[in-house]
């Protein structure tokens, strides 16, 4: 059995497929994939054609998107189930994680990308309505254990990594989820899956993380590089992490660091 896991070590949708790997104790290859350097080679659209990571190749047959992948991984694979045994459990947890993918994960890069001060309270109000939302959904559907259910799950794999990842908008944006009770299951769920061994064992460390998503916060996306420089804040091999400062709170692209 010949298996290869195309990541990004920053990418939260790649952590996905190394947090369901790990839980499951598969071996596999592992390539870091320079999202810096593009055109991607031929090769790797041959894979993954939409030009994205997470890929994974089992015995030469590929597959991308993560959310596929990781109910790949879980069907294939022996080890503790990633989706639980029951199947309204099932289903509930894919109704958390589309509506993750369409709403909670996109204002999260909005709000990052925001350049307009006078945006953000428009995008932080939407922001909150998505939190509310699995505030409400995990009163109704969840467990009284912080995560989802009584055990770790996949939902809880699926959202730890963008759990991590609302610090960006916390740090860049001063977004803040309010300590009041119409947030406090959804408080409870982020913490218990931040919390989650796997889920710190596969995060770069918050500080690289927001070093690396500078050009994100002003609006440069996907190693793109702003004006003005040659080099993007995604290039950790030309420009390494530990010689960067920690970019000001609140960082656009008219604001210097
Ligand atoms: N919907 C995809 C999203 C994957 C994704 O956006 N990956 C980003 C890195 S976090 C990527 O490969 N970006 C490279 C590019 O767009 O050039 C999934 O769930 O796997």
């Amino acid at each position: 059995m010949r298996l290869t896991l195309y990541t990004w070590q920053y990418c939260p949708f790649a952590q996905r497929s190394r947090i369901a790997l790990a839980v499951k104790g598969v071996e596999h290859d592992t390539y870091e994939l320079d999202i810096t350097r593009k055109p991607y080679p031929d090769w790797f659209m041959e894979l993954s054609p939409n030009g994205k990571v997470p890929t994974l190749v089992h015995d030469g047959r590929p597959l991308y998107e993560s959310q596929v992948i990781s109910e790949y991984i879980d069907e294939v694979f022996e080890g503790p189930r990633l989706l639980p045994e029951d199947p309204y459990h099932r289903a509930i947890s894919r109704l958390l994680i589309t509506y993750g993918e369409d709403n909670f994960i996109p204002v999260l890069y909005r709000l990052l990308r925001s350049q307009e001060e006078s945006r953000d309270e428009e995008l932080k109000e939407e922001a909150l309505e998505y939190w509310r939302w699995f505030n409400e959904r995990l009163r109704e559907f969840g467990s009284d254990s912080g995560l989802l259910f009584d055990e770790p799950t996949l939902a809880d794999y699926s959202f730890g990594p963008f759990f991590q990842r609302w610090k960006l908008v916390e740090y860049y944006r001063y977004f803040e989820v309010p300590q009041t009770e119409e947030y406090a299951r959804v408080r409870s769920w982020r913490e218990a899956a931040e919390a989650l061994k796997v889920v710190r064992d596969t995060a770069p460390p918050s500080e690289e993380l927001i070093k690396v998503y500078a050009d994100y916060a002003r609006d440069y996306d996907n190693a793109r590089i702003p004006p003005g420089r040659d080099i993007s804040s995604f290039d950790t091999e030309a420009w390494p992490v530990e010689d960067r400062p920690l970019p000001p709170r609140g960082l656009r692209l008219d604001r210097d660091d």
